[in-house]
C-alpha cells in the first residue's frame, strides 16, 4: 500500500516536471504571447476560431524622446516643419480593436488564415490658436467599424521534433472606410475629415510577410519573429501609410501542461505616410502631417496563457519602453492583447 502511495506521488510529481514530453505543440504555450500571430500550423483538417481584443493607450505628446504637456504641443507646432497643431493638437487616445481570427490547416505545412477587424477610436484634444471655436477648450472624436481585412497562407518551412520555421504569405485588403467626416473640432462650424490616425483602414493592399522561428523546450518556448505591413500603391485619397516592420523575440515559461506564462521583447519601426490626402491640411493638426509618422518604438509584453479543455486564454500586458518619433505625435503608454481561441 505504501509502496503504492509512493509510486503514484511519484508518477504525479514526475508527471508534472517531464509533462508535455509527447507533444511539445499541444501545452499552454502553443501560441505565441497574444500580441502575436503567424506563430503556428494546424494540422490537416484542423480549425481555429479565436476572437481577439485589444486596447491601445495612449497619452501626451511626443517629440522625438521628449514628452510635451498639452501647452507644450500647440507652442511645437508654431514653429515646427512644417507648422502645425494651429487648430488643435491630440492629447490623448484609445484605439481599440475587436478581431475574428480563423485559421485551417490545409496540409501539414499549410495553414490558410483571415482576421477580421472591428476597430473602435477616441481621441482626446485641446484647441489651438486659430480654432474659431476658442483656443484652450478640449473635444473629443470618435470612429469605429470595419477595419482592413486581413488574408494568408502559413508555410512551415521546416519542422522537427522541437523547432518550427515558419513563413507568413500574409496581406491585407482595404475593406475599410477610410474618408469620413466631423464638426466636432470647430463645435459644429466646418466639416474636416478625421486625421490619419482616426481612419479605420489603410485604404491600399498590403503585403504582409512574416517569418517565424519557434524552439520548444521541456519547460518553454522560445520563438523569434519579423514581421512586416507593407501598404501597395496609394489608396485613392492619394497617399499610403507607413512601411511597419516588427522584430520580436521572447520566451515562455511552461508552469503545467496548462499555464504558462511569457516575456517579450518587440522592436517596431515605422516609416512616414506618401503623398498626401488632399484635404488634410499640415497646420490644422499633428495628426494630418504625413512626414510626422514614422518613429521607432521599444515595447515589452509580459504575458500568461491558460489552456482549459482545449480552449485557449491567452493575455499580454504590452508597457512602452523608449520611443522615439518623426516630428510631434501621441506617445504610445502600454496595450492590452486578450484572446480566447479554440481549435476543432
Ligand atoms: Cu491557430
Amino acid at each position: 500500500m505504501i509502496r503504492k502511495l509512493i509510486l503514484v506521488g511519484c508518477v504525479v510529481a514526475f508527471g508534472s516536471q517531464a509533462f508535455g514530453h509527447g507533444d511539445l505543440r499541444s501545452r499552454a504555450d502553443k501560441h505565441a504571447p497574444a500580441g502575436l500571430m503567424g506563430d503556428h500550423v494546424h494540422e490537416p483538417g484542423e480549425w481555429m476560431v479565436e476572437y481577439r481584443y485589444m486596447n491601445m493607450y495612449m497619452d501626451g505628446n511626443r517629440a522625438g524622446t521628449r514628452r510635451l504637456s498639452d501647452a507644450e504641443s500647440i507652442a511645437f507646432g508654431a514653429t515646427s516643419d512644417p507648422v502645425t497643431n494651429r487648430g488643435a493638437s491630440p492629447s490623448s487616445m484609445t484605439h481599440e480593436m475587436h478581431m475574428l481570427h480563423v485559421m485551417r490547416g490545409m496540409t501539414d505545412d499549410i495553414t490558410l488564415y483571415t482576421m477580421i477587424m472591428l476597430p473602435s477610436i477616441t481621441m482626446d484634444h485641446i484647441r489651438g490658436p486659430m480654432n474659431p471655436a476658442g483656443a484652450g477648450s478640449y473635444f473629443t472624436t470618435h470612429n469605429s467599424g470595419f477595419g482592413d481585412t486581413t488574408i494568408g497562407a502559413l508555410l512551415r518551412l521546416y519542422s522537427d521534433a522541437d523547432d518550427d520555421l515558419i513563413l507568413n504569405l500574409g496581406g491585407s485588403l482595404p475593406t475599410a472606410d477610410i474618408f469620413r467626416t466631423t464638426r466636432e473640432p470647430t463645435g459644429g462650424m466646418m466639416e474636416q475629415p478625421l486625421p490619419y490616425p482616426m481612419r479605420l483602414g489603410s485604404g491600399t493592399f498590403n503585403a504582409r510577410p512574416g517569418i517565424t522561428w519557434k524552439r520548444y523546450f521541456d519547460h518553454g518556448s522560445f520563438g523569434t519573429q519579423f514581421q512586416t505591413d507593407l501598404p501597395i500603391g496609394r489608396n485613392y485619397r492619394d497617399y499610403s501609410v507607413g512601411d511597419e516592420f516588427r522584430l520580436n523575440t521572447w520566451y515562455s515559461h511552461v508552469l503545467t501542461d496548462h499555464f504558462s506564462t511569457s516575456l517579450r521583447i518587440e522592436n517596431l519601426w515605422r516609416t512616414n505616410y506618401g503623398g498626401a490626402d488632399p484635404i488634410s491640411p499640415d497646420a490644422l493638426i499633428s495628426t494630418n502631417v504625413e512626414s510626422f509618422r514614422g518613429g521607432y518604438t521599444l515595447n515589452l509584453g509580459v504575458g500568461a496563457a491558460a489552456l482549459l479543455n482545449g480552449h485557449l486564454l491567452n493575455v499580454e500586458i504590452v508597457p512602452m519602453l523608449h520611443q522615439d518619433l518623426n516630428g510631434i505625435q501621441l506617445e504610445t503608454d502600454w496595450s492590452i492583447v486578450a484572446s480566447w481561441s479554440k481549435s476543432f
